[in-house]
C-alpha cells in the first residue's frame, strides 16, 4: 500500500508498514507488533516529537558512548526492521560493536537479522554462536558474546525488556535504553533512559556523537551534568504540561465558542431591534 506523503501521520504509518513486512519475513515476532502499538500510544501523548528531556538524555548517551572502551549496540527484531541503516551508521560513528540479542530467540532469526545489518553495511556483527550468559536472566536474552554485550562497558539497548536492563546494570555496565514508556521497568532501571521513539532517538544520538567527538571537554561536562532522576522527572513534567495544554485548549475552545454564540445572539437582537 502506498501511503500519501500528505498523510498527517505519514512517518508512523511508514514504520508500521516496515514492521508488518519484517514480520512476514520472520524478522519481527508478532509480539513486536504489539510492542510497537504500545509505543505509539505513548508517542501520541508526547506529541509524536522528541521532547527536550529526551534530547538531554540522547546527548548524555552520546557522551557516554564516546567515552566507552567497549561500547556495544544491541539489536532485536523491531530495531532491525525500523532502523538497521541508522544503527549501522551510529555504530560506525562511535565506533561501537553490534550484537543481535533476541528475547524470542531462534538461530534462523538471529542469522536473518545479521544479514539485514550486513546489508546495511555492518561488519563483524555478533549474535550467532554465543559464548557467555548474562547472570540472573532465565530467558534466551541471557545468551551473549564475551566480545559483545557480555564484555561491554556501555550498552545501548533499544526496545528492551526490563530483566536484561536490570541484569546489565547489576554487572556494572552503563545501560542506555530507548523506550517510549517512561514507566517501563527498562526506563526505570537503565542508567540513561531515553524516552523517545527509536528512529528519532538513534538519529539524534548520532548527531550528538558527531558534535561531541570533536569537543571532549564538553562531552565530559555533559557526562557530569546528566542526572537520571532529574531527567525522568522532566519527562513527567513535559507530559503533565502536554496534557494540561490539551485540557486548556478544550476549555478555551468551549469558552471561545460560548463567546461566539453570545455575539451572534446579540447581533441578531440588534438587527431585530432595528427592524
Ligand atoms: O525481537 P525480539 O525477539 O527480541 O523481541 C522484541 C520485543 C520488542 C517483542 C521484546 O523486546 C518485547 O517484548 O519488548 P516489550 O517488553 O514489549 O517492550 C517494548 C517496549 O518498547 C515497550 O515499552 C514499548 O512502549 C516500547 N516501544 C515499542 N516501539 C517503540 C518503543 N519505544 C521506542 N520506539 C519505538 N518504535
Amino acid at each position: 500500500m502506498t501511503i500519501p506523503r500528505s498523510h498527517p501521520r505519514y512517518e508512523s504509518l511508514v514504520r508500521r508498514g516496515r514492521l508488518v513486512r519484517a514480520w512476514k519475513r520472520g524478522i519481527v515476532v508478532p509480539e513486536g507488533l504489539v510492542a510497537q502499538g504500545r509505543g505509539e500510544a505513548w508517542d501520541y501523548l508526547f506529541g509524536e516529537g522528541t521532547s527536550a528531556p529526551a534530547l538531554v538524555a540522547e546527548r548524555a548517551a552520546a557522551a557516554h558512548l564516546l567515552a566507552a572502551s567497549r561500547p556495544v549496540i544491541s539489536v532485536n527484531g523491531n530495531v532491525a526492521a525500523l532502523a538497521a541503516k541508522e544503527v549501522v551508521q551510529l555504530a560506525r560513528a562511535i565506533p561501537a560493536g553490534i550484537e543481535v540479542n533476541l528475547f524470542h530467540r531462534t538461530e534462523p532469526r538471529v542469522k536473518k537479522i545479521v544479514r539485514i545489518l550486513e546489508g546495511a553495511g555492518a561488519r563483524n556483527v555478533l549474535g550467532p554462536r554465543p559464548n557467555a550468559r548474562i547472570p540472573g536472566i532465565e530467558s534466551k536474552r541471557a545468551l551473549s558474546h564475551r566480545d559483545g554485550i557480555f564484555g561491554a562497558d556501555v550498552v545501548l539497548v533499544p526496545l528492551e525488556d526490563g530483566d536484561r536492563a536490570e541484569a546489565l546494570v547489576r554487572m556494572g555496565k552503563i545501560v542506555i535504553s530507548v523506550d517510549l514508556n517512561p514507566l517501563s521497568r527498562t526506563s526505570q532501571r537503565a542508567t540513561i533512559p531515553i524516552v523517545d521513539e527509536l528512529t528519532r532517538a538513534i538519529l539524534n544520538i548520532k548527531k550528538f556523537v558527531e558534535e561531541l567527538k570533536t569537543a571532549p571537554a564538553e562531552a565530559a561536562r555533559v557526562r557530569r551534568a546528566y542526572r537520571r532522576s532529574g531527567n525522568l522527572a522532566a519527562v513527567f513534567s513535559f507530559l503533565e504540561w502536554r496534557l494540561g495544554g490539551l485540557r486548556r485548549s478544550l476549555a478555551g475552545g468551549g469558552k471561545a465558542s460560548r463567546t461566539k454564540k453570545r455575539r451572534r445572539t446579540t447581533r441578531r437582537a440588534v438587527v431585530r431591534q432595528r427592524q
